[in-house]
């Protein structure tokens, strides 16, 4: 690594400037900007109409995903307003895909998720390499509206389709001496031209430690808003875990393995003193060259403080019980 050039954070509050003032700009002309409340909420359903035209444009082959689809709202499901279609599907990070925020739905159409093999190995009793399709197959689909805090103090709220990766792992049955699981991206620098230049270590790496991976909250996704996951958003299987930075989420993942030792990241590696192995959001511990007290909710025109695991202390805060987490940030 120390041979490389130095490595930029992933993006700049810049490109999320413009797209507030887009946003802004939108609701203006609507009308809407200078409205009451009840106005607010008529720009909402505007959008939301928008969106659902855009989405029918620009995911042509993405009908429902295979399989039932359970849309009760979960115990961990939030309820606050979720962000348009069009941002979640156009504000990406994906580096393998470009550095813009915008450059990853523009190069979507390189990788082609199907076909597509994922393996799980290492650590357990039942390795498996299965077709996407077959692994899809196994479970019921699931919808979970999740916070996401990208480490750039942006954050979105995502409808996400897909199964919690406990039930992944309960069927290969990891070993005794499992303790972490390892998620590898998609090594190919032709369905991922960003791969042609050393801006990371590729493949992107990341990895959980195994009571972490399952959790109930740690999720699989294969889908957002009802729909197939488009390219940018990590297609065909990416990782969310709600109460870490966004980029802990691997996309477009390809293997999963349970190790004995704590994996090199891929952010941990390129940077070790801003992104550490844990990146539970956390408003106190302040990256070394911006606040992480507050974020913009894209969309919004304030800042809205950023809560202890983005809000899911609840629920996570015990499995860092007696750890000192700024130390283990
Ligand atoms: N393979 C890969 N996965 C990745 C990234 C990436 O550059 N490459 N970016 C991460 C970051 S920094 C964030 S914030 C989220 C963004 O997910 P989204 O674009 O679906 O909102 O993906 C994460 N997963
Ligand atoms: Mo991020």
């Amino acid at each position: 690594m120390s041979d490389k050039p130095p490595v930029e954070p992933p993006g700049s509050e810049i490109t999320s400037e413009r797209l507030y003032l887009r946003r802004r700009d939108f609701l203006r002309n609507a009308g809407l900007f200078t409205g009451t409340a009840a106005a607010v909420a008529g720009g909402l359903y505007l959008l939301t109409r928008k969106q659902r035209r855009f989405m029918d444009a620009y995911v042509p082959d993405a009908g429902a995903v295979t399989g039932p689809v359970v849309k009760a709202k979960g115990a961990f499901d939030t309820d606050e307003p979720r962000t348009p279609y069009e941002d979640v599907t156009t504000y990406n990070n994906f580096y393998e895909l470009g550095l813009d925020k915008e450059d990853p739905a523009r190069l979507a159409h390189y990788l082609k998720p199907r076909p597509w093999t994922v393996t799980v190995d290492g650590e357990v009793h039942e390795p498996k390499t299965v077709d996407i399709d077959q692994l899809l197959s196994w479970f019921t689909m699931e919808e979970r509206v999740y916070r996401m805090r990208c480490v750039e103090a942006w954050s979105m709220v995502i409808p996400w389709l897909g199964f919690p990766l406990a039930a992944l792992l309960s069927r290969v049955k990891p070993t005794s001496h499992a303790r972490y699981v390892t998620f590898t991206t998609l090594m190919d620098p032709e369905q991922l031209p960003g791969q042609q230049r050393p801006v990371l270590d590729w493949p992107y790496l990341e990895g959980l430690r195994l009571d972490e991976a399952m959790h109930p909250l740690t999720f699989m996704a294969m889908g957002l808003y009802g729909k197939q996951l488009p390219a940018q958003n990590g297609a065909p299987l990416r990782l969310v875990v709600p109460w870490k930075y966004g980029f802990k989420g691997g996309k477009s993942i390809v293997r999963i393995s349970l190790t004995r030792t704590m994996p090199l990241t891929t952010w941990n590696m390129a940077a070790p003193h801003e992104y550490g192995f844990y990146a539970n959001v956390n408003p106190a511990v302040t990256h070394p060259r911006w606040s992480q007290a507050t974020e913009r909710r894209i969309g919004d025109f304030e800042r809205r403080p950023t809560l202890p695991f983005n809000g899911y202390g609840e629920q996570v805060a015990h499995l860092y019980a007696g750890m000192d987490l700024r130390e283990n940030f």
